[in-house]
């Protein structure tokens, strides 16, 4: 896929997306990534890309026409449609779902905002849907682009090997990750969970799986509450519970509801 990122940072963006499972997506042709920079699309002798606020206030605003100039450049460098997000705090909060969706597209187009955002007029005219990475502010939309860029780029066929397969992806089943080990199996830290080394793959997977739910369980009740469970899952979370509850208060019917 092709990911054309509007961006008064192309090299910040640029250098982001050259590194890591995205930089070998890119060298494998799986991705492109490409960087087109507001100020080119100027006609002024200062090339301004922004101005004071209409009402008034502190803080500036990016103006239309580089951005609209930006844009028609990139529908224009290729055929396929171009699916434009520009990158806010005032966006829907992106999600692996929707990234996932994200990642089957031939082309998007990333619009990076900076100083106070952008003119509300381009917003409704040229971008088809506005991203938020989360509840905080950034000082523009470029690490929202990388972050953007990584997520969907990891999801080209090809870019993971398998050992880090997507399906095994926290969130990919909207349960957080089990913890992980490595040697040595008896550390002044602690030792590996015994049921890892028994070789037997049915009970690893049961193990991990519970590990799973019960994770989400304790850390984000609110992934859980989206997920029906069925009824081994529901199994496998109350012996979590049960494992995990303070002495003597377990009792012996429990479930999720309760
Ligand atoms: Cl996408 N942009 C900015 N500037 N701040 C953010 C954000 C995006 N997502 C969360 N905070």
């Amino acid at each position: 896929m092709r990911i054309d990122v509007v961006t008064l940072f192309p090299d910040f963006v640029r250098q982001c997306a050259a590194v890591g499972v995205v930089g070998r997506a890119q060298q494998r042709e799986l991705l492109q990534v490409e960087t087109w920079n507001p100020r080119d699309y100027t006609s002024d002798r200062h090339r301004t890309v922004d101005a004071s606020s209409y009402g008034g206030g502190p803080g500036m605003v990016m103006l239309i026409e580089p951005l609209r100039a930006a844009l028609a450049a990139i529908r224009d460098a290729a055929p396929e449609p171009v699916h434009v997000m520009y990158l806010s705090p005032q966006g829907a909060r992106l999600t692996q779902g929707r990234v996932a969706a994200l990642a089957k597209l031939p082309r998007i187009g990333l619009l990076c905002g900076r100083y106070e955002g952008v003119d509300e007029r381009l917003l409704a005219r040229e971008v088809d849907e506005e991203v938020s990475i989360g509840d905080y502010v950034l000082s523009g939309g470029e690490l929202a682009a990388a972050v953007v860029i990584d997520a969907v780029g990891r999801l080209q066929r090809g870019a993971l090997n398998d050992a880090q397969s997507a399906e095994q992806d926290s969130f990919s089943d909207g349960l957080l990750d089990c913890p992980h080990y490595a040697k040595p199996v008896h550390d002044a830290l602690g030792s590996v969970p015994e049921v890892l080394l028994s070789g037997d793959h049915a009970a690893i997977a049961r193990w991990r799986l519970k590990q799973s739910l019960g994770r989400t369980w304790l850390r984000r009740p609110d992934l859980l509450s989206k997920r029906a469970l069925d009824t081994s899952s529901r199994a496998l979370l109350d012996e979590f519970r049960r494992e995990h509850a303070p002495p003597g208060q377990a009792r012996p019917n429990e479930t999720v509801d309760d």
